[in-house]
C-alpha cells in the first residue's frame, strides 16, 4: 500500500521529500518481521522508525478500513498499472506519464507491444536507444524471480536457530540450504534440528511471533510462512544422522549430485540417512558432515564452496582454499560520513569501526558531481583532512586514512584534478551516473579511471542493484585485466544489495593476480555490519586472505600506499 502510494505521488511529481519519507517506511513494513494489524491495535506504529505521525495515520485508515482515501484521490487521475510501467527499469515517473499521454498506454503489454512497434521511439526525447533498452528491461523484469536477498532472510534464521537452541528438548539446531551456503538470494529458509522431544520444536516454532500462517506441520516437521512473506521449514531428525541430514539440506543439488557420483566410484552410496557400503550394505550414519565427507576420501567443505564449481576435486587433492575469514578484516577503506551524504562525523563512524574491532579506515566522501548528494568540494578536502589528523591524534589504536570516492563522469574524465587527487591516501573511483552508456564507453571510463596513478581502487565495479537494477553494459574480463595491468583493486561492496564485484568475478579477479577490497561502504554505524556479507561473497568466490587488502596491518598498508600503485 505504502509502495504504490509513493509511486503515485512521484507519477503525480510531489513533493520529493515527502515521497522518499512514504517509501523509507514501506521498506521498514516489508521487512517487519511481526504483525503490523497487532502493533496498530496497541498503538505501538509510532515506535517503528521512520514512521511518523503523518505515516502511522495512513497505517490505521489502512488496517481499520482496508482502504486509503489518497490512493482512491490518485487513483481518479491515473491507472493503476501505470505504477507498474514507472518500475520498468530506465522508465521513470516523467516517461510513465508522457507514454500514458500521448500513446494512451496503461499496461506493461501495451507498453511493450507500442515499443515493439516503433511508436516510443518517435516521442518526443525518446529515440530508438530508449525503446530498445525498454523492450529488454521489461523482458528482464518479466525473467526475475522472487528470490529473496540474503540480508534479509540471514538474520531471522540467526533468531530462529536461537529460539530453537534455548528450547529445552533441542540438542542441535542449524539453518541448512541456500541460507547455509550464503548464497546472494535464496527462496526459502531451512532448518534442521535434533530434540529429545522433536514435538517441543515444532509445537514452539509454529507459535513464533514472527509466524503469519501456518502451511503444514506435523510431530517432526513444519512449514510456516512468517510476516514478511519468508517460507520456513523446520525439520527434526534423528541425532546419530544430524551430520547427515544437514549435509544433505545444505546443498546445493548440484553438490550432491557429484557427490553421489563421487561415491558410487568407491562402492559406496550417499544418501540422506548416510553413507552405504554397496555389497554389503553396511550403513555408516554420520552425526557430522566431517565425518561424511571423510568416508568419501574428501577433506572438509565449507558450505559456500558447495557449488560443484571444482570443491569436490580440490577437497580430493587436498587442494581447497584457506578462505578468508570475517577476522581477518583489518579495516575498511570505504566509508562515508557527513561530509557527503553520511549521517554521522568522522570521530563517530571511526569509534564504531574500532568497536567492531578494525584498526584503520578510509574516509571516501563523494565528491562534488554526485546528483542530489552534497559532495565534497576541492575547496573542502582542506578542512575534512583537519578534522582527520584531530581524530587521529585524539584517538588510540586506530588509523583514519583520507580518501575520497570519486565520480569518473559520462564523460570519461575524473570529477578532481590531479592535483586535488594527490592530496589523498587513497583514491576509490565509482560510477554513479550514465548507467546506460554503451559497454566501450563505460570500459573506456574504467580504463581511464585505472590508467590513473593516484587511483587505487573501483567502487562497485558493476553497479547492479540485486533483483532492482542490471549491472551496466562492461566487459567484466576486461575490467579484471584493465585492474590486472594498472594495478588498481577491485572492491567487493559488501552491501547485501550489492554484492559487487559478485562472489564468481571475486574468484575470477583472484586467479588474475589482482587484489580485492572488501568494504562496507557504509553511509551510518549499523551499515558496518554489512562487512559480514561481502566476506561470504569472497568466500564463495574461493577468496584467501592474501588477496584482500584490508586484511594488511596498518603498517604495510601503510608502506604500499606510500610507494606508487604497480601491478
Ligand atoms: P533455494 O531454496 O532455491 O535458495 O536453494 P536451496 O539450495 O536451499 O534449495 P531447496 O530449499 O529447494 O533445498 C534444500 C536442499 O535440499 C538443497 O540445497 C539440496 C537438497 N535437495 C533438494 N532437492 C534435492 C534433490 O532433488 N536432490 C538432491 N540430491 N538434493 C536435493
Ligand atoms: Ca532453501
Ligand atoms: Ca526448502
Ligand atoms: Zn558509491
Amino acid at each position: 500500500m505504502l509502495d504504490l502510494l509513493a509511486d503515485l505521488m512521484e507519477l503525480d511529481g510531489a513533493n520529493k521529500y515527502k515521497t522518499i519519507a512514504v517509501q523509507k517506511a514501506a521498506r521498514r513494513m516489508e521487512a517487519a518481521n511481526f504483525s503490523v494489524e497487532e502493533a496498530t491495535a496497541r498503538g505501538g506504529l509510532r515506535e517503528i522508525p521512520d514512521i511518523g505521525e503523518r505515516i502511522a495515520a495512513k497505517i490505521e485508515e489502512f488496517i481499520t478500513t482496508g482502504r486509503l482515501a489518497e490512493i482512491e484521490e490518485y487513483l481518479e487521475t491515473y491507472p493503476e498499472d501505470l505504477v507498474r510501467i514507472m518500475r520498468v527499469q530506465g522508465v521513470g515517473p516523467k516517461t510513465a506519464r508522457k507514454v500514458w499521454q500521448e500513446l494512451g498506454i496503461s499496461s506493461l503489454d501495451q507498453l511493450e507491444a507500442a515499443a515493439s512497434s516503433g511508436q516510443v521511439a518517435s516521442l518526443p526525447g525518446l529515440g530508438k536507444k530508449s525503446e530498445e533498452n525498454i523492450l529488454q528491461a521489461i523482458e528482464r523484469l518479466r525473467a526475475r524471480g522472487q528470490r529473496l536477498l540474503l540480508g534479509d532472510v540471514l538474520p531471522v534464521a540467526e533468531e530462529s536457530v536461537e529460539i530453537l537452541r534455548d528450547i529445552p528438548e533441542a540438542r542441535n539446531v542449524s539453518y541448512a540450504g541456500s541460507v547455509r551456503r550464503m548464497r546472494e538470494t535464496v527462496k526459502d529458509l531451512d532448518i534442521i534440528a535434533t530434540a529429545s522431544e522433536p514435538s517441543a520444536l515444532t509445537g514452539r516454532f509454529c507459535k513464533l511471533p514472527m509466524v503469519a500462517e501456518i502451511v503444514g506441520s506435523g510431530p517432526t516437521k513444519c512449514s510456516v510462512r512468517t510476516h514478511t512473506g519468508l517460507q520456513v521449514d523446520l525439520r527434526v531428525v534423528p541425532h546419530s544422522q544430524f551430520g547427515s541430514l544437514l549435509q544433505h539440506f545444505t546443498g546445493s543439488k548440484e553438490h550432491n549430485v557429484a557427490l553421489r557420483e563421487l561415491a558410487l566410484t568407491k562402492g559406496l552410496s550417499v544418501s540422506e540417512y548416510g553413507v552405504e557400503e554397496t555389497e554389503t550394505g553396511k550403513l555408516h550414519e554420520c552425526a557430522t558432515e566431517k565425518e561424511l565427507y571423510r568416508l568419501l576420501g574428501l577433506d572438509y567443505i565449507p558450505p559456500e564452496l558447495r557449488e560443484n564449481n571444482g570443491e569436490i576435486e580440490a577437497a580430493a587433492a587436498g587442494r581447497l582454499p584457506k578462505l578468508i575469514e570475517y577476522g581477518d578484516l583489518k579495516g575498511d577503506m570505504h566509508i562515508h560520513t557527513n561530509w557527503s551524504e553520511g549521517d554521522v562525523n568522522i570521530a563517530e563512524m571511526a569509534r564504531a569501526a574500532k568497536k567492531r574491532g578494525l584498526k584503520y579506515m578510509t574516509v571516501s566522501d563523494h565528491s562534488q558531481s554526485m546528483g542530489m548528494v552534497q559532495g565534497l568540494t576541492p575547496e573542502k578536502v582542506g578542512p575534512q583532512q583537519e578534522e582527520i589528523a584531530r581524530v587521529n591524534r585524539e584517538m588510540k589504536g586506530f588509523h583514519i586514512f583520507s580518501g575520497v570516492e570519486l565520480d569518473v563522469r559520462a564523460d570519461g574524465t575524473l570529477d578532481f584534478a590531479d592535483e586535488v587527487l594527490a592530496l589523498f591516501d587513497f583514491v576509490t573511483v565509482s560510477i554513479h551516473s550514465g548507467f546506460s552508456q554503451t559497454r566501450s564507453r563505460i570500459t573506456k571510463r574504467l580504463r581511464n579511471a585505472m590508467e590513473n596513478p593516484h587511483v587505487r581502487a573501483i567502487g562497485h565495479p558493476t553497479g547492479r542493484l540485486i533483483n532492482k537494477r542490471d549491472p551496466y553494459d562492461v566487459d567484466i574480463g576486461e575490467i579484471i585485466e584493465m585492474a590486472a595491468t594498472t594495478g588498481t583493486a577491485l572492491e567487493i561492496n559488501s552491501h547485501y544489495r550489492r554484492l559487487d564485484l559478485a562472489d564468481i568475478h571475486a574468484r575470477a579477479a583472484q586467479e588474475a593476480g589482482v587484489k580485492l577490497l572488501i568494504n562496507s561502504d557504509a553511509h551510518r554505524p549499523a551499515e558496518l555490519d554489512m562487512l559480514r556479507y561481502g566476506i561470504a561473497a569472497a568466500r564463495r568466490g574461493w577468496v584467501r586472505r592474501e588477496t584482500v587488502l584490508n586484511t594488511l596491518p596498518l603498517p604495510r598498508l601503510k608502506a604500499l600506499l606510500n610507494k606508487p600503485k604497480a601491478p
